[in-house]
């Protein structure tokens, strides 16, 4: 055997070990739910917990030389333990895409975004006021309680999802919480229509803009600091979807996911549904509170080179963010399964912002070949999409299942992430998950 041979067998080797092992990390690292002894048979080590295991793009770490200890459980009232906490202060919550396998996520395994000091949820949920003021003829204080019975009262099932939610693939690394797939779900909202409320307050004419106010505080814990207060051009407020809700899955909103009450913009980043809402004021102006200004939640209006130093780029080059793109996640099985057949069972969901999900393609051979999935109908605008496959596989062995939503635009999810940008907004690159088929 030459060297260049030896030197490519030894390469293959290692990539074999190292794919191997992201199954492995998966499979064990999470939770330890081992699935079988067929990994461990082949030699492979077990339970490093990568993170970035599902990530294709980044280089698979070496095998560890001792087990990692797999991630404590995530312990909060409510809340599935197994989520993944990406940090405590603020806490920062995502959901693995197995978890994400319901047609309607449940509040326990719904992702948690925080930016400041949380409030308590009050004795009297229904005394919550809330203020809408600013650019209005008749400004309104109302209570969550008047909202109930004077408002027609709706329910949506509706994606929300952070700005930031795919972040930890792009290359290089760009800054803020880590989300991998798991900044996302997808619940059943009970409210009002925003427009109804403010259409009661006589917007003027020269309302173009919502500024939210909220009872978190700023993680500085100075008093008038807004922790998060973000706003929504007035014709996304006056959407039909646009919501000021108190109930996800028709149980009241968990405080940590909002409640008593928050709005719910779906189609746009996460951040413009402000939690724990107080105050909704109409401005003449676009919103410049905090997360309104600098980079924060602006794509760029022209290709940057990754990498650039966010110091480095004027903010009047980016763009606020108004729009998600399309995505689409496989659900079950999970990253790192063993099965046995000669057929991969696949489920997953597929998402847009404000335009439609029109179709998903799955491969099993690295975007070779694609085949499409069944599609179930939404129940209403902005909600997800769940889809069925069933894969044949020519023969036992190593499979990457890959997942690749289009849009009534004829968008589709990127190949590699992409329009990099130095905060990590918008990233929807096609994701996959690993099986394993035995004979
Ligand atoms: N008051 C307040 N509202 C907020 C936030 C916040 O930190 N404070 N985070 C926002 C962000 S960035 C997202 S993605 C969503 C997350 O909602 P969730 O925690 O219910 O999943 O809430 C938004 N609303
Ligand atoms: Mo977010």
């Amino acid at each position: 055997m030459s060297l260049s041979e030896m030197n490519s067998a030894e390469s293959m080797n290692e990539a074999a070990a190292s794919r191997l092992d992201e199954l492995a990390a998966i499979e064990v690292g999470r939770r330890g739910f081992l699935k079988g002894a067929s990994l461990a048979a082949l030699g492979v080590a077990a339970g490093v917990g990568l993170p970035r295991a599902a990530s294709a793009q980044a280089p698979a770490a070496p095998p560890a030389a001792a087990a990692p200890a797999a991630p404590a459980p995530f312990n909060f009232p409510g809340k599935d333990p197994g989520l993944v906490s990406l940090g405590d202060n603020p806490l920062n919550v995502e959901t693995p895409a197995a978890m994400l396998d319901d047609d309607t996520t449940p509040a326990s395994k719904f992702f948690i975004r925080t930016h400041g000091i949380n409030p308590e949820m009050p004795a009297d949920p229904d005394a919550w006021q809330i203020v809408i003021d600013g650019e209005v003829d008749n400004p309104l204080t109302i209570t969550l309680g008047e909202l109930k019975s004077r408002y027609e009262n709706v329910t949506y099932r509706m994606v929300l999802e952070c700005a930031g939610n795919w972040r930890s693939f792009f290359v290089p690394a760009a800054s803020g919480n880590q989300w991998t797939t798991g900044g996302v779900g997808c619940a059943e909202w009970t409210g009002v229509r925003l427009r109804d409320v403010l259409n009661d307050a006589r917007p003027k004419a020269s309302a173009i803009y919502t500024a939210h106010y909220a009872a978190d505080r700023h993680l500085s814990g100075e008093a008038d600091r807004q922790a998060l207060s973000r706003g929504v051009p007035i014709a996304k407020a006056m959407d039909e979807y646009s919501l000021i809700v108190w109930a996800m899955n028709g149980e009241p909103l968990p405080s940590i996911n909002g409640g008593p009450v928050r709005l719910l913009y779906p189609g746009f980043p996460g951040s413009a549904s402000e939690k724990w809402i107080q105050r909704i004021q109409l401005r003449e102006v676009v919103h410049d509170g905090s997360g309104m200004t600098g980079l924060s939640y602006k794509l760029p209006i022209n290709p940057v080179v990754p990498g650039t130093p966010a110091a480095d780029i004027d903010p009047a080059t980016f763009a606020i963010i108004e729009n998600m793109p399309v995505k689409s996640l496989i659900t079950s099985p999970a990253h790192g399964t063993t099965i046995s057949g000669n057929r991969i069972e696949l489920r997953g969901a597929a998402w847009d912002g404000e335009d439609e999900v029109a179709s998903v393609d799955v491969s099993i051979d690295g975007g070779v070949t694609w085949q499409p999935v069944d599609l179930q109908a939404p129940r209403n605008k902005y909600d997800w999409r769940r889809w069925t496959a069933s894969v044949e596989v020519p023969a036992p062995g190593y499979y990457e299942v890959r997942s690749r939503a289009t849009d009534s635009n004829g968008r589709s999810q990127s190949i590699v992430p992409t329009n990099w940008n130095p905060s990590g907004y918008g990233g929807n690159s096609i994701r996959q998950v690993a099986v394993l088929v035995t004979a």
